[in-house]
């Protein structure tokens, strides 16, 4: 966008939001204006910091009145551009709305200002000997307003479910400079449409999350990690099976063994066990006695005996287990320097092995210059496929290629009943595709629901529905 246009934005802010915080520093526009995508520019015209819900309910009626599109921005560690101001949008950072503004232990609930970082909840609630179970690599730097407008997953989901099962509450403002106030906190409340579930996974294009009340839950039983050498993706399912039936998991995890060895590259690990795999799965599982462990060695027997697993560790200590962890939730980072191309796939549990089979044959065939690796959330049925990057190829030339098999991609996935994007959304990069996983008639109520809350369009444009 023209430099003019974008400073007319900026004036208008400055003159009709005084008390307003405005940077047009370009190492904040810079900043501020991305996420953790690769594939688009920022280009933003003003990046905001409001400091109350009062703040951005009146930003929110000014860009309404001069049409100026807004962008939120949390963590910025989304990987679908949903945060990216690439056409001179005015950002607004969460960044000076970090108060835990209450905590109800009878409720057992905490309420929260958007910016506050995930980890952040995770810690205050075990502070009070309670759990806020939301789990992921980048929780230490990603804001509960994006977890929530994203309906953030991770690696405990199969046992607790999605950021979406801890929002008891939400405070919004509209894009028509509303306050909404959703559920308040209650458990039941039979009254109506639930708003509070449009706003979340909402990708921004709704309102802006000012607020949010979560449920704590109890603090988890102490737990044991273990890591299968597994012999392939029919073994994977036969694993999971077992321990699925025999245990209480937190957490089924998967990786293949190209992604095994760019983990302990780029984190300098140590080969977790002498045997070769093609992949390897992780899971977690609640040990608060001795006799759950010997299950669990029992079902590792098993599965070596019917040649599912070939080898395997199981952690003696918290330590160990944080470091069987790190082959997993280590791989996002470690391959960031090959640009990877993204797609973010989930089908019912059932279907991932045909599935991953028939993706992995297309993939061989429709890819045979990139390296592509696998691996993901297997127990709630999340495959991250990443294709990498060759160091000589240039960005533009990589990412249209790669995205020339999307269509095969897709097609497949709607095959196989799944979606499009699991958990990371559909942002800026995924919106042309969204008709493979949802209606023509789908989309066009969305859009009708879109222009109820937001008739201008500035929250979010461009995002999501395009
Ligand atoms: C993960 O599960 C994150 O590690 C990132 O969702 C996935 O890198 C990815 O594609
Ligand atoms: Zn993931």
């Amino acid at each position: 966008m023209q430099t003019e246009q974008k400073l007319t934005r900026f004036k208008r802010l400055q003159t009709h939001c005084p008390e307003l915080e405005i940077s047009t520093e370009k190492t904040v526009l810079e900043s501020h204006g991305c996420d953790w995508t690769r594939f688009r520019t920022p280009d933003a015209a003003a990046v905001v910091f409001p400091r109350s819900a009062d703040e951005v309910t009146q930003l929110v009626r000014v860009a309404m009145e001069q049409r100026i599109p807004l962008v939120p921005s949390g963590g910025r560690t989304g990987l679908s551009g949903g945060a990216v101001a690439s056409a001179g949008e005015v950002v607004v950072s969460f960044d000076r709305m970090r108060r835990i503004i209450d905590f109800n232990a009878v409720d057992r609930t905490l309420t929260v200002e958007p910016g506050v970082v995930t980890q952040a909840i995770q810690e205050y609630a075990s502070q009070k000997n309670l759990f806020y179970p939301v789990s992921f690599a980048s929780e230490g730097s990603s804001q509960i307003g994006g977890n929530i407008a994203t309906n953030a997953g991770g690696i405990r989901v199969l046992r607790y479910g999605l950021t979406r099962d801890q929002v008891v509450g939400l405070k919004v403002v509209d894009g028509r400079g509303v306050l909404i106030e959703c559920n308040s906190g209650l458990v039941k409340n039979a009254s109506g449409y639930d708003l509070r579930h449009l706003f979340i996974g909402s990708e921004g294009t709704l309102g802006l999350i000012v607020e949010a009340t979560l449920r704590l839950v109890d603090p988890p039983e102490p737990s044991r990690v273990m890591l299968l050498a597994v012999s392939g993706l029919e073994g994977m399912m036969t694993v999971f099976r077992q321990f699925n039936d025999a245990l209480k998991l937190t957490a089924f995890e998967f990786l293949s063994d190209a992604a095994m060895s760019y983990v302990r590259d780029g984190h300098d690990l140590p080969a977790p066990m002498d045997t070769e795999t093609p992949y390897y799965a992780l899971l977690e599982f609640d040990c608060p006695d001795p006799s759950l462990e010997d299950r669990a060695l029992q079902c590792f027997e098993s599965c070596i005996e019917d040649g599912s697993v070939l080898d395997g560790v199981i952690s003696q200590s918290e330590s160990q287990a944080t470091d069987l962890w790190r082959y997993r939730e280590g791989i996002s980072e470690a391959i960031t320097e090959y640009t990877p191309y993204k797609n973010d796939l989930s089908v019912r549990i059932s279907e991932i092995p045909g599935y991953l089979h028939d993706l992995d044959q297309l993939a061989r065939s429709r890819y045979p210059q990139y390296e592509v690796l696998w691996y993901g959330h297997f127990g709630d049925g999340n495959l991250h496929m990443n294709i990498l990057k060759p160091a000589d190829m240039p960005v533009d030339e990589f990412e249209r290629t790669c995205a020339q098999v999307n269509p095969d991609v897709f097609e497949l996935t709607r095959a196989h009943h799944g979606s499009i994007s699991a958990e990371h959304g559909i942002g800026l990069l995924k919106q042309d595709y969204l008709s493979y996983t949802r209606s023509e008639a789908d989309i066009e109520r969305m859009r009708g629901i879109k222009t109820v809350f937001d008739p201008m369009n500035i929250m979010n444009p461009g995002k999501l529905l395009g």
